[in-house]
């Protein structure tokens, strides 16, 4: 179908990263006609921009991939525990050409607007270089953590050595033979990259405002006994991580901590640990709603900090105290807190001494300058609603995404918003996405979608809208949900706390991948029940 010079697709996905790739895949094999533009110079999205040293999964390899296809499961040999982001992006690529997807992506197309016509039930998104795209469908999946925060930390611009992102590494990665390199941030970017960077520099200086709790993540390769007894058990760990609340077949400690002796608490803690990742998390099954039970796993923690680092001053900086375990995404590591113990090595602390400025020559604390050739910001994300209030947005009455979000996001099930008909997001806020494993969230918010525009289209509507009060409630579920938790106790970016003036509200739905995918497919079964086909 065409308008003038235009050709009007049935969808049009925004993204091509594991959610926006595989949304092409299905929306196709749904028999729509799809169209997804990219920004960046290749496919991969978040696998494609965080290419700074030491980026790889803190999902094991074998969940964090696609289940949709048998044979692709089968075919693909992860060769390690962790993928490296260099391995994953090969998986990517590998997933585009074996399903044809390569050529319905155009790459190099940020689309930095786009309006919605009530009178031809269409949406046109424009792309930075002016380009116009139009479609029935306009699905956004452009990630949790993929629009980059970079602080406003006076002075910053007037540095004059490298200045590098961790979400924005170059490639070829540059050289830091022989270089002083500060990194500012201690999140999980911060936290893969420092005993590489590390390694590779004349010295390196931390600079952290907040620890974070790490577990070593034991990588390891996967030997030929354990590729074949994940291929023979594999229809089995997939169905069970679909009914999961993380996305995966972890099971807590049979009991809550509190009723373990002193002991048994003890060994449990000790295997997570040895098990390795980020599962320590959820050793016990209480540790994310008893803050007693969450305080065993944090003091255990904090004595493994103390055993590994042997300054003691850097060793008290280097452990939280300010949330409960976990209710922070976990860290996972290989090496952090040992490298700390090198001494080309130094944390500043910047609780005790904050940043001043930047100046030319490096980064000036109130006790002084540490003086740098590189630096390196690791500074997250405006996480979950940034890669769409960044976009213009207008719906048909003129409303944009970014003053309805005003006081906090607001979506019926994190797939659409009120106001903003024929507009999907996939893992937006709302759904389970960052606290389960986002590819198994994005298949099945996909899938679900799919059967939403097959319905439309089945009843003859042009237009799919969420009723404004099935949003609220929804959104006030999700609250609620995490009110029930210790989620809410962290500054984390799960509730926008990363972020200056950004309203805080609890994002992610915490109920879990299980229990969302069945509430999905009883409003699916109840007819759609809180969207308007007209
Ligand atoms: O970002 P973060 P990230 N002055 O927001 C600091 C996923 N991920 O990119 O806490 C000084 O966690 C900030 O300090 P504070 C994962 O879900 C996964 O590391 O605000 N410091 C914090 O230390 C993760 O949670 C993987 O006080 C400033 C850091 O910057 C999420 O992405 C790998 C500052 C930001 O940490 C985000 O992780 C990487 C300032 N003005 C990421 N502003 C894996 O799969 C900010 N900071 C392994």
């Amino acid at each position: 179908m065409t308008t003038g010079a235009h050709r009007v697709r049935d969808v049009l996905v925004v993204g091509a990263g594991f959610a926006g790739l595989y949304a092409v895949h299905a929306f196709r094999e749904a028999g729509l006609d799809v169209g997804c533009l990219e920004a960046g110079a290749a496919i991969g999205g978040t696998w494609f921009f965080n290419r700074y040293p030491g980026a790889r999964c803190d999902v094991e390899s074998i969940d964090y991939s696609y289940s949709f296809d048998d044979d692709l499961q089968n075919d693909w040999v992860w060769s390690e525990r962790y993928a490296t982001q260099p391995e994953i992006l090969a998986y990517i690529d590998h997933v585009a050409d074996r399903f044809g997807l390569r050529q319905h992506v155009q790459l190099e197309k940020r689309v930095t607007a786009a309006h919605f016509d009530e009178r031809t039930s269409r949406w046109t998104a424009r792309t930075e270089d002016g380009d116009e795209h139009i479609a029935r469908y306009l699905v956004f999946a452009t990630g949790s953590l993929s629009a980059p925060n970079k602080p406003d930390i006076p002075g910053a611009d007037s540095f004059a050595g490298e200045t590098l992102f961790t979400a924005r590494w170059p490639e070829p990665g540059p050289s830091l033979e022989g270089k002083r390199v500060g990194i500012i941030g201690t999140g999980s970017s911060a936290i893969q990259s420092v005993p590489i960077l590390a390694e590779q520099a004349r010295s390196l200086t931390v600079f952290q405002r907040t620890p974070n709790y790490s577990v070593p993540a034991l990588n390891r390769k996967l030997t030929d006994e354990e590729q074949r007894r994940i291929r023979a058990e594999y229809p089995e760990r997939r169905r069970k991580s679909r009914l999961s609340g993380g996305g995966s077949t972890h099971e807590p400690y049979p009991k809550p901590a509190q009723e373990c002796t002193p002991e048994e608490r003890e060994a449990a803690l000790e295997s997570g640990w040895r098990s390795g990742g980020v599962l320590f998390g959820k050793t016990f099954p209480d540790q994310f709603t008893d803050l007693a039970s969450n305080d065993f796993a944090r003091e255990f923690a904090a004595r493994k900090i103390r055993e590994i680092v042997q300054d003691p001053r850097t060793a008290e900086d280097l452990i939280p105290t300010d949330h409960p375990i976990g209710t922070k995404r976990i860290c996972t590591d290989s090496g952090y807190f040992e490298t700390f113990n090198r001494d080309e090595v130094s944390l500043v602390n910047l609780r005790r001494d904050p940043i001043v400025r930047i100046t030319a020559a490096g980064v000036e604390t109130s006790a002084g300058c540490h003086e740098l050739d590189v630096l390196v910001y690791a500074t997250g994300f405006d996480a979950m609603t940034g890669a769409l209030t960044r976009v213009d947005i207008t719906g048909p009455l003129g409303d944009r995404i970014r003053d309805a979000w005003a006081e906090g996001p607001v979506t019926y099930l994190g797939v659409q918003i009120p106001g903003f008909p024929n507009l999907f997001t996939v893992n937006g806020p709302g759904s389970p996405s960052v606290l389960a494993n986002m590819v198994l969230t994005a298949e099945q918010q996909v899938d679900w979608l799919a059967g939403l525009i097959r319905h439309a289209d089945d009843t003859g509507a042009a237009q799919v809208e969420v009723r404004r009060d099935a949003a609220i409630k929804w959104t006030e579920h999700v609250q609620q949900a995490a009110d029930a938790t210790l989620f809410p106790r962290a500054n984390s970016w799960y509730l926008g706390a990363n972020i200056e003036g950004k309203p805080r509200r609890f994002m992610p739905y915490v109920a879990g991948l299980g229990a969302y995918r069945r509430r999905c497919d009883a409003i699916r079964d109840d007819g759609y029940e809180g969207f308007v086909f007209t």
